[in-house]
């Protein structure tokens, strides 16, 4: 049975594992599965013998912050020595200075860089990414940033939803009055519908960002426009931001590290998704990894994500995150694969067509150098990858070393 919704609290520990499989591919699309044995009376004109290797779903990445110009690895003694993530924000730093690198980069270059990013997920075993904007906070800068990645999504093979997060941080001349500034961003929604730029609108909640209320009202517009909703939520500060994308019924919720036991009960009772983003408190060097699995226990949908951006995530690789799921936030491998699969693909609005292999779904299948599934969260911080297959062509094959 090919499930139609997120895979939810206690059904997560349930993964469907087939032995000796065979998949049958046509251009882009998945039309049979079957055991080893039946493939071989079919006629196919080229076939991938998988050598006995794990097969799955390609990897649906839910939450990056993909195109941006410049990097933050100056900031990286300041962290040493202890100075917290928000007060780099509060002195100009941090999401401010990637807006300046940003806003100073060329389209090509974006774009460039944005490809880069994008060849290395793919070698990850990554084959849809969601992609945010952000780092322009500006009407050219979020534009230019948006058309990036719908030019990447043309170009490069994988597949990219897009985010307009122009939310994302306060400008230093709107630094008085955040209001005017949401409402200049919210004036873009229109020009972004109209040149189909994306399909979300998302926000950070956060002290020394955007409030709750604030929060509310802005996100508010963007659904009355059509967009669906995403939140950066509970991220350091327990705002109630977890509670807010239950109330405004946003398709995700991100971070909710520090979601509260009322926020944790009202996810668990919504459609909306937790897109749990570990990275980001190794990263940030937190001791407490946040709530995920008390989000499962309670029956929510949870996805797994790097939160790729050049502050505080600054990684590609998703089957690291897994791990660190698996240690930190106490998740079993099969809790794992749903949340980097079928529930990352809900996450972003793809669940009819990504995260899963199942006859008439596109054809993005990776082949691992790994004996079972248990196996990716196990071996940790290396690249398991052996072959990645997007829309049924191979993208990506481990080269041996000669
Ligand atoms: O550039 O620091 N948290 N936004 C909210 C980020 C992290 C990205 C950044
Ligand atoms: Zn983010």
């Amino acid at each position: 049975m090919d499930t139609i919704g997120p895979v939810k609290g206690t059904e997560m520990s349930d993964l469907t594992v087939w032995n000796h499989a065979a998949i049958g591919i046509k251009d882009d699309i998945v039309v049979w599965l079957g055991s080893a044995e039946e493939a071989s009376i079919l006629d196919a004109s080229q076939t991938i013998d998988a050598k006995g290797r794990l097969v799955t779903p390609g990897l649906v990445e839910p939450h990056t912050h993909l195109v941006f110009g410049g990097s933050r690895e100056r900031e990286m003694a300041l962290k040493q020595q202890g100075v917290p993530y928000l007060e780099i924000l509060k002195q100009g730093g941090g999401i401010l200075s990637t807006v300046r690198a940003t806003q100073a980069t060329s389209y090509g270059e974006l774009l460039e860089k944005a490809l880069f990013h994008l060849d290395r997920m793919a070698t990850y075993g990554i084959t849809t990414v969601e992609a945010k904007s952000g780092y322009g906070l500006d009407r050219e800068t979020e534009l230019k940033q948006l058309r990036v990645a719908k030019e990447a999504n043309e170009k490069h093979p994988l597949d990219i939803v897009s985010t307009f997060l122009g939310a994302h941080a306060i400008p230093p001349e709107y630094k008085e009055n955040p209001e005017a500034f949401l409402n200049e961003m919210a004036g873009l929604f229109d020009e972004i519908k109209q040149e189909d730029l994306a399909e979300f609108v998302d926000i950070f909640t956060e002290t020394g960002v955007f409030s709750v209320p604030e929060s509310r009202r802005y996100l508010m517009k963007a659904r009355e426009k059509g967009f669906g909703l995403k939140i950066h939520a509970d991220e350091i500060d327990p705002l109630g931001g977890t509670e807010l994308a239950v109330e405004l019924g946003a398709i995700s919720g991100d971070h909710l590290a520090v979601a509260s036991d009322e926020g944790i009960g009202k996810l668990a009772n919504s459609d909306t998704i937790g897109v749990i983003l570990p990275g980001t408190s190794f990263y940030l060097g937190k001791d407490d990894y946040g709530r995920a699995r008390e989000m499962i226990d309670a029956g929510a949908a949870i996805a797994i994500s790097t939160d790729f951006n050049p502050g505080s995530s600054v990684t590609e690789n998703l089957q690291l995150i897994m791990s660190i799921a698996a240690l930190k936030l106490k998740l079993s491998p099969e809790e794992i694969w749903h949340a980097v699969t079928v529930n990352a693909a809900h996450a972003i609005g793809r669940g009819d067509v990504a995260g899963k292999i199942a006859v008439g779904r596109k054809a993005d299948i990776v082949l691992w150098d790994a004996p079972n599934y248990l196996y990716i969260p196990y071996h940790y911080g290396v690249n398991h990858t052996n072959t990645v297959i997007k829309n049924g062509k191979v993208i990506y094959e481990r080269q041996e070393i000669r």
